[in-house]
């Protein structure tokens, strides 16, 4: 059985993408934590990733990179649009995200979905090695624990969700509901990023199914392990791109490009609903209109990476973004002093890190996100120990980096004081934050986080 692999990975993409090279089209590895964490525990064992490559209407043979093979699954254009844009990221998403947009509900959306749940498990089927571990990634993937488990009862089957898992006054809403508890009850070990996702999922799974047990459960004469297993970062990285001299020369032409006086403030996210953009804008534009700040005093700069875009929700929310920084450059601005700078697109990570060197204060400030990996980013490259960090309570970071200012981002006023506190804090207090937040983040990093759930899936 050699062809067969012993771990094999399932997650909505490969860990790597198409690039354009002289020689032709090549493939490479993709920047991202789940790879980075998932590369040295696959590159010891014959391992699989399974995975959409990223084009539609596609077919391609499994092949090699960085000492893992990867298994690239098809998705025709229609599945893309009623699947991954619609059920996944029109549906569960926001459901998913306190339904602060409203969740589409539709049948023609949920039988695809059923569908590419039943392809993705079929391949993982075929390639896992008798008694091999099967770890299944995200909201796109629920029912496949359960399809593999029929299809092959020999494996080790775990799943971690990384966004939230919502309470039970929302999820019930979801006409499929007991149709995707017992798929993740498929799985030995179901992983969340918070506790509060775990309790969630068990109260739902003992309303809904016919599970017995209380924290941990049983379902059909076997045993569920229900944990949160907060995800993190590589630590080291980041503290070693922020040591490297040519990060540190990026972040001094950073500060003197947007001002040598002027406090840096800044936002780096996907373009999403849930990441509070907007919220944060508007807080900076009410620093600016009752003087707390000024145009030479302080400076905001939002980095959103382009998402998603064929929703009509991420649509409207980039024009909304793009309103408020015009609005707001227009009142406030100068000839060649602008209050807000605004890139619309993915930045290198030598780049993100020297903004995040040049950054006074980092504002992260979703309605709802599982983790919020930037939060901790900013925190491992801040390698003199000062910086403010202003995070939403309602990130799984929250729960670890207490000595973050939090805030309530639905609170604009809340928001705008916070903003202010952040800008005047002294540096005794900044280091004491600071301090005890790197110290969180450089002792739980993403490879233990791996470690664990594999030791959970193992054990
Ligand atoms: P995301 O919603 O994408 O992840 P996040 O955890 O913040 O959110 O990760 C974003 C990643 O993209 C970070 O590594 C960041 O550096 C990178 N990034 C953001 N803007 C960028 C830019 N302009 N250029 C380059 N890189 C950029 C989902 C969940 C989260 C959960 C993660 C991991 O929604 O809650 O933390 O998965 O489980």
């Amino acid at each position: 059985m050699s062809d067969k692999s012993e771990i094999v990975i399932v997650s909505n993409r490969l860990p790597v993408h198409r690039v354009e090279r002289d020689g032709g089209a090549g493939w490479e590895t993709s920047p991202g934590g789940l790879v980075s964490a998932m590369t040295p525990i696959l590159q010891d064992r014959p391992s699989t990733w399974i995975g959409w490559a990223g084009a539609a209407d596609c077919s391609l043979e499994p092949f090699e990179h960085d000492g893992i093979r990867n298994c690239p699954v098809p998705l025709s254009t229609e599945e893309i649009a009623n699947f991954y844009e619609g059920f996944s990221n029109s549906t569960l998403w926001p459901l998913y995200h306190d339904a602060i947009r409203t969740p589409s509900y539709h049948r023609h959306w949920w039988r695809p979905y059923r569908e590419v749940n039943e392809r993705f498990a079929t391949i993982a089927a075929e390639v896992a090695a008798p008694n091999g571990i099967v770890w299944i990634h995200d909201y796109h993937f629920q029912l496949v624990p359960s399809i593999l488990r029929t299809l092959r009862p020999d494996l080790k089957i775990g799943f971690f969700l990384h966004i939230p898992f919502p309470p039970e006054e929302l999820f019930a809403q979801l006409p499929w509901r007991r149709e995707m508890l017992e798929g993740l009850l498929g799985a030995d070990v179901v992983g969340f990023q918070t506790k509060i996702g775990a309790q969630n999922f068990a109260r739902l799974c003992r309303r809904y199914t016919e599970v017995t047990g209380t924290r941990d459960l049983d379902f059909k004469g076997r045993h569920v392990t229900i944990r949160a297993f907060p995800i993190s970062i590589d630590f080291d990285r980041y503290e070693s791109l922020a040591r490297d001299p040519a990060v540190q020369q990026r972040a001094e032409a950073f500060k003197r490009q947007l001002g040598v006086n002027r406090r840096i403030v800044l936002g780096v996210d996907r373009m999403d609903y849930t990441k509070g953009i907007d919220i944060r804008i508007k807080a900076y534009g009410e620093l600016l209109r009752s003087k707390r700040t000024t145009l030479q005093d302080s400076v905001f700069v939002q980095v959103a990476v382009p998402s998603r875009e064929r929703v009509d929700e991420y649509q409207s929310l980039r024009d909304e973004v793009e309103r408020l920084v015009g609005a707001i450059n227009g009142t406030f601005g100068e000839l060649g002093m602008a209050p807000i700078h605004y890139l619309h697109r993915s930045l290198p990570a030598e780049e993100l890190v020297g903004l995040y060197l040049a950054a006074d204060v980092m504002v992260v400030t979703p309605f709802r996100d599982g983790m919020n990996l930037v939060a901790k980013e900013y925190v491992a490259s801040r390698i003199d120990e000062d910086g403010v960090l202003l995070l939403s309570e309602f990130t799984g970071s929250a729960h670890e980096l207490k000595a973050a200012l939090q805030v309530n981002p639905h609170d604009v006023d809340g928001l705008t004081n916070r903003m202010y506190a952040a800008l005047t804090m002294s540096p005794t207090e900044q280091s004491r934050r600071m301090r005890r937040l790197r110290r969180i983040i450089r002792e739980n990093t993403v490879y233990d986080w791996a470690n664990t759930f594999f030791e959970a899936l193992t054990a």
